[in-house]
């Protein structure tokens, strides 16, 4: 009992944690993620009393029983009882399953179809453990971070490179969506401020499927231009210690999985690692694993491992010098 009283203040502070944040679907910050979460107090609340009620039946229950022991008066059950038993046992759960189901699927409906035509089309692939982003018609390709203007509905066409994914923005989706290698899904997404959420990859898809997050930052239509046709432009530094860095990027073998457009392209299909184009512009690596500095670049070369185990990129073993020119050259790409 003494540990009951413990644990049970510990567990409800740990749930109540999910009522906020940037990555919770109780903190709606679109149309689309509101009604969801509205179906989810419905059912909250419903089930609550109702659990509420069940419970304080059965202590009654217990209660009357045993004073009818004590009391040695023996229990018949009337047919009133039979009624109540039949009308709370099983036709208001009945009633109440078939309501829930009319209420999710008249959500689902409503959810859709974006309120509005969408402003723009992003595809975003899913990878083991990381989210391929373009921008097409505009020939932006990007990593783990998704731009997009605040306020319009946003296209977002979804599907995979290797196994099962799912795409999910709790704060801005309505719902989540599921990436299909082969398979194009589709769904939309919005934020009615700018501001930055947090997805996640909600199928498991192997050992790092828990490291596998999204940055979304939505900002003000110009602000989102101007990201969009900065972009565009590759940059990279031309000092002799950036053009060694590229060098090494080749011999040592990161352009057989990763393309910095402009000068290389990946060996294999399907880009197996992230575009690293504008690697500096991000502020993680990993999808949102470290942050993106010059220390955490350095180790994550070589080795990638030591920030998360069984990712799908070999350990390296550069020299030193070589490494610092590479970090160099990395940290040019803007
Ligand atoms: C066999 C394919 C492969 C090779 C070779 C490879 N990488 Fe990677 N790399 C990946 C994959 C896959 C990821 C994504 C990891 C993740 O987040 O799950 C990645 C991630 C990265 C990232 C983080 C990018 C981001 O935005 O999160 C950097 C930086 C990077 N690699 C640099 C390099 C460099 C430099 C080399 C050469 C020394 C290299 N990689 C060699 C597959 C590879
Ligand atoms: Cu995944």
């Amino acid at each position: 009992m003494k540990r009951l009283a413990t644990v049970a203040p510990a567990v409800c502070v740990l749930s109540a944690t999910g009522c906020g944040g940037w990555q919770s679907a109780l903190d709606p910050q679109s149309r689309g993620a509101a009604e969801i979460a509205n179906l989810w107090w419905i059912m909250f609340w419903t089930t609550g009393v109702l659990a509420t009620l069940v419970i304080a039946g059965l202590l009654f229950a217990v209660y009357r029983a045993r004073r009818a022991a004590t009391a040695d008066a023996g229990g018949t059950v009337q047919d009133r009882e039979r009624r109540f038993i039949f009308l709370a046992g099983a036709a208001v759960p009945a009633l109440l399953l078939v309501s829930f189901v009319a209420l999710s699927v008249r959500t689902g409906a409503s959810v859709s179809e974006p309120p509005g035509d969408p402003g723009l089309r992003v595809e975003v692939t899913g990878h083991m453990f990381w989210w391929e982003i373009h921008y097409p018609g505009y020939g932006v390709t990007t990593a783990n971070e998704l731009h997009i203007p605040a306020g319009i509905p946003i296209e977002v066409r979804v599907t995979s490179a290797d196994v099962i994914h799912s795409f999910w923005v709790p704060q801005l989706a309505p719902g989540k969506v599921d990436m299909i290698p082969g398979r194009t899904n589709r769904i939309w997404i919005m934020a009615d401020e700018p501001g930055r959420y947090r997805g996640q990859c909600t199928e498991f898809c192997g050992v790092q499927h828990a490291l596998m997050s999204l940055l979304v930052v939505a900002s003000p239509e110009e602000e989102f231009q101007a990201w969009l046709a900065e972009r565009a432009v590759p940059e990279a530094g031309s000092d002799p210690l950036s053009l060694r860095g590229r060098e090494i990027f080749g011999e040592a073998g990161c352009a057989a999985c990763h393309g910095i457009r402009g000068v290389t392209v990946p060996e294999f299909s399907g880009s197996p690692g992230p575009d690293l184009t504008h690697l500096a512009g991000r502020e993680t690596l990993g999808a949102l694993t470290v942050e993106n500095s010059r220390e955490n670049l350095t180790a994550w070369i070589l080795n990638p491992h030591h920030f998360k185990p069984g990712v799908r990129m070999p350990p390296t073993s550069l020299d030193g010098d070589d490494v610092s020119a590479l970090v160099h050259y990395l940290e040019s790409l803007r």
